[in-house]
């Protein structure tokens, strides 16, 4: 049995198609039945309708506060009876009523090594602050912003002529190869939050997930 999921977005979706293609190669157990996103006209719901995946379109600027969003949210997703939601550039903070309710089961691909840079701008940060490595971070979604239990990491090398662009490009390819990974580790039933740990295969991984070093490719 495919694990039933539902993808939420907010913009071009590359880390939707990588699950779409992870899923259409029989790479991943994942069987995507909704994407939501809570912008209309937005790339990622086109590649979606093209993959024939159902869309829908939660707009948060219609709803008066951020909890009238969520139940809306909520509502729109539990409809497809997921097992497993997946924040793919989703880019609006949700509340703890939200989160707690798919506690274990949504993940979240942050662009940064976690817990180094939670929230925004997170490549240029890295390039301020003069760090020789970058990269990013699947975890699982807890109350607190970019806090929850760290699954994988990808590290890229920063460049000395690297700029926020550059550097965005290289951490995205390393996204697209751990998002599917994370999406199957999960289908597969190796991978559950137990408390604040991420547990892959009966054993707690480290603070930082399981890293995959890109550095020397
Ligand atoms: N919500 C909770 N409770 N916990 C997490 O770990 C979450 C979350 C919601 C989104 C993704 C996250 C990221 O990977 C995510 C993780 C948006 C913002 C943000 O500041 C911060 C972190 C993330 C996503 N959003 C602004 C807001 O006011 C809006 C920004 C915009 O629309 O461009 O919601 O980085
Ligand atoms: C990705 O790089 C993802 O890591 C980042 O936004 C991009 C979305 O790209 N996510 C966040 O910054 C979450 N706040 P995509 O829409 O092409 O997958």
């Amino acid at each position: 049995m495919k694990t039933k999921t539902v993808v939420l977005i907010s913009g071009s979706g590359s880390n939707l198609q990588a699950l779409i293609d992870a899923q259409s190669n029989g790479e991943t157990a994942i069987s995507i039945e909704s994407v939501i996103s809570n912008r209309p006209g937005v790339l990622g719901l086109d590649r979606a309708t093209k993959a024939g995946i159902t869309t829908q379109v939660v707009d948060h600027t219609l709803f008066e506060s951020r909890e009238a969003f969520d139940i809306q949210l909520k509502a729109t997703i539990d409809q497809y009876q997921p097992e497993l939601v997946i924040l793919a550039g989703f880019m609006r903070i949700l509340t703890p009523a939200f989160t707690n309710h798919y506690a274990g089961r949504m993940l979240n691909i942050h662009p940064s090594l976690l817990p180094k840079y939670q929230g925004l701008h997170t490549h240029q940060r890295a390039l301020d602050a003069g760090d020789d490595r970058h990269g990013v971070t699947v975890h699982f979604v807890t109350a607190e912003l970019d806090g929850g239990p760290n699954i994988i990491q990808a590290v890229v090398p920063i460049n000395t002529n690297d700029n926020a662009e550059s550097l965005a490009k290289r951490v995205q390819q390393q996204e697209h190869i751990i998002y599917p990974m994370a999406a199957q580790w999960f289908a597969e039933g190796r991978l559950c939050m137990q408390g604040n740990d991420a547990v892959l295969d009966g054993s707690i991984l480290p603070t930082s997930g399981f890293v995959m070093d890109a550095r020397s490719q």
